[in-house]
This record gives C-alpha cells, sequence and structure tokens, in this order.
C-alpha cells in the first residue's frame, strides 16, 4: 500500500476511507508538528495531507522523493508553493465546496454579532454586571447597527463570496461584489452588482472579504482604503489575515474611521495582541470559518476521495494545479 501521512488528527471518517487503500501515519498531537518532524515524516510518504498551519515548500519536496501528491485540508491553499509542486508533478488539491455554507454561515455571525455588540452583552449579562446596575433596560443601551434592508459589499465573488450574498438576499440587502472577473450569472441569480473595489467601499454599510489570499489582495485592505469606508460600517474577515493590514485596521477601529470589524482570521495564528482586545468594537474567533461536524467531515472525506483517485491513476477531482497533469510522467 502507498503511504501517507496527515499531519493532523483530521475526523477519523477520513482517516477509516484512507486505511482501506492507504498505510497512514497521523501526527498524533494537538499542537502543530515541529519542521524539523515533519521533514523526517515525509522521507518516504507517496501522499501528504496537510493543512494551513504547514508551510509545503521546496525544503518539503526535497525531503519527500516519492512524494506525488499533497491534499490540502482547506480550500485555501496559500500555504502551498503550487508553482514548485507543480514543476516536480506533484499534485495539489484542495476542499472546495464542502465547507461553502459553513463559511458562509459563520462570516453572518460575525456579521451580526459585530453589528449587534453580542459579545460585550453576553459579558455584560454573564459578569454579573447588568445585576450590579441594578436597572433593569436603558433605552441606551448596547445600541448596535441596522442590517436588514442595508448595503452588503462582499470582496471576492467565489464559492464562499456568493454563499454569503445568498443569505444577504433574506436580509433585504443590497448586493454589492468585487472580483477579478465579472459573474453574470450570479449577478442574475443575486441580483447582485459588480462595483471596482473603492466604490463597493464607499458605499457598502457591511464588508465581507471572501478573496484567496494572493500576490494581488495581499493588503488589498490598507490604510487608504479603510478611509473610504463609512464611519458607521462593519467590516468582516473569513478570509486570510494578510489580506488586510492590521495596523492600519486598529487605527481605524480606534479613532472611528469605520464603526466595528469581526475577523475570524489574522497576519499570523496564534493572535495576541492586547491593542485589539481591547477594543469594544471587534468580535474575534480563532479562525473557526469552517468547524461545522458537517463541514470538517465533508472535508475530510473529500481529502480521501483526492488520494484514492490518485492511487487509481485517476485524475484527483478537486485539483488545484491542473497543468500537473501535463508534467507528469505516465505512472
Ligand atoms: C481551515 C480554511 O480550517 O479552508 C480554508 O481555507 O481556512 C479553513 O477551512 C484551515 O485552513 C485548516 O487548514
Amino acid at each position: 500500500k502507498p503511504k501517507v501521512f496527515i499531519t493532523r488528527a483530521i475526523p477519523e471518517n477520513g482517516i477509516a476511507i484512507l486505511k482501506e487503500h492507504f498505510e497512514v501515519e497521523v501526527w498524533p498531537e494537538e499542537r502543530e508538528i515541529p519542521r524539523e518532524v515533519l521533514l523526517e515524516k515525509v522521507r518516504d510518504v507517496d501522499a501528504l495531507v496537510t493543512m494551513l498551519s504547514e508551510r509545503i515548500d521546496s525544503e518539503v519536496f526535497d525531503a519527500a522523493p516519492r512524494l506525488r501528491i499533497v491534499a490540502n485540508y482547506a480550500v485555501g491553499y496559500d500555504n502551498i508553493d503550487v508553482e514548485e509542486a507543480t514543476r516536480r508533478g506533484i499534485y495539489v488539491t484542495n476542499t472546495p465546496d464542502v465547507l461553502t455554507d459553513a463559511t458562509a454561515d459563520f462570516a453572518w455571525t460575525l456579521l451580526l454579532a459585530t453589528a449587534r455588540g453580542l459579545i460585550e452583552a453576553d459579558n455584560f449579562t454573564r459578569s454579573g454586571e447588568w445585576k450590579r446596575r441594578g436597572i433593569a433596560w436603558h433605552p441606551r443601551w448596547f445600541l448596535g447597527y441596522d442590517v436588514y434592508g442595508k448595503t452588503i459589499g462582499i470582496v471576492g465573488f467565489g464559492r464562499i463570496g456568493q454563499a454569503v450574498a445568498r443569505r444577504a438576499r433574506g436580509f433585504g440587502m443590497r448586493i454589492l461584489y468585487y472580483s477579478r472577473s465579472r459573474k453574470p450569472d450570479a449577478e442574475k441569480e443575486l441580483g447582485a452588482e459588480f462595483k471596482p473595489l473603492d466604490e463597493l467601499l464607499r458605499e457598502s454599510d457591511f464588508v465581507v472579504l471572501a478573496v484567496p489570499l494572493t500576490k494581488e489582495t495581499q493588503y488589498m485592505i490598507n490604510e487608504e482604503r479603510l478611509r473610504l469606508m463609512k464611519k458607521t460600517a462593519i467590516l468582516v474577515n473569513i478570509a486570510r489575515g494578510k489580506v488586510v493590514d492590521t495596523k492600519a485596521l486598529i487605527k481605524a477601529l480606534k479613532e472611528g474611521w469605520i464603526a466595528g470589524a469581526g475577523l475570524d482570521v489574522y497576519e499570523e495564528e496564534p493572535y495576541y495582541n492586547e491593542e485589539l482586545f481591547s477594543l469594544k468594537n471587534v468580535v474575534l474567533a480563532p479562525h473557526i470559518g469552517s468547524a461545522t461536524y458537517g463541514a470538517r467531515e465533508g472535508m475530510a472525506e473529500l481529502v480521501a476521495r483526492n488520494l484514492i483517485a490518485f492511487k487509481n491513476g485517476e485524475v484527483p477531482p478537486t485539483l488545484v494545479n491542473k497543468e500537473v497533469v501535463k508534467v507528469r510522467k505516465p505512472g
């Protein structure tokens, strides 16, 4: 049986399927696998299942002469040097679709929680502060921002961006989007309007980031762009931390250029920044956009399907580097 190394315990359903076809080894610890251990573990593997926290680059490929496929347990694959993998004839796969709805739901969780100050309100209630104040209610407490009927601007209009828009229809919203290319079908289905990024930022009450991290999207939301946003606007990031210049964002939140931010992703993870944590107008999650039982099992199954297709000499169903098919030698 070919050998696969899995860098973290993915859900059991995926591991069970893989065990029927591969000799499977899983890094058993909760902590991330140290780099030198990863380099050792890949020495004789045919396949590698990896995730966001591991940088898969020529150093890993050099250490793994038999490696033919890297299956990323994520839809984003900015952790992998895909160009280098392609050059070496190594398949790279990801896990699209199965996590789209969970991630779009989470964008909405952040959007609503930020707009209505839910976390601050929860702290107020559970910390006993409500009781201490001794007042049942006050007409000026916890005023948030209206959502229904407002304008949402979605940056990146792929599967997840469109799923965010689909939900926005239920909130009676005007839907703006920015993307590398126009999406006429989605415009029709969702009633979404294409806008250049700066215009979208000027007009939106809620801006949701759903772009992959690339050279073009890195620090796309910088100081200049944050200054274009409405003072009452809320920024939601479920994409990658590096899409936003965090220093500029903190300044924007402190100085009131925007009203708030709901963040699931950070420039560095795990993230720690007291300046951000001390702000009341943010809701912060530890990169859990796809963390539902259903999505994670779907991701594990899709990883397994990609590896089994590879083993059977077929093209994996969610291959990222389609050009690799030309580079690969038969067998
Ligand atoms: C993962 C993600 O939880 O799919 C992605 O791109 O960011 C998340 O679904 C994470 O990347 C684990 O690899």
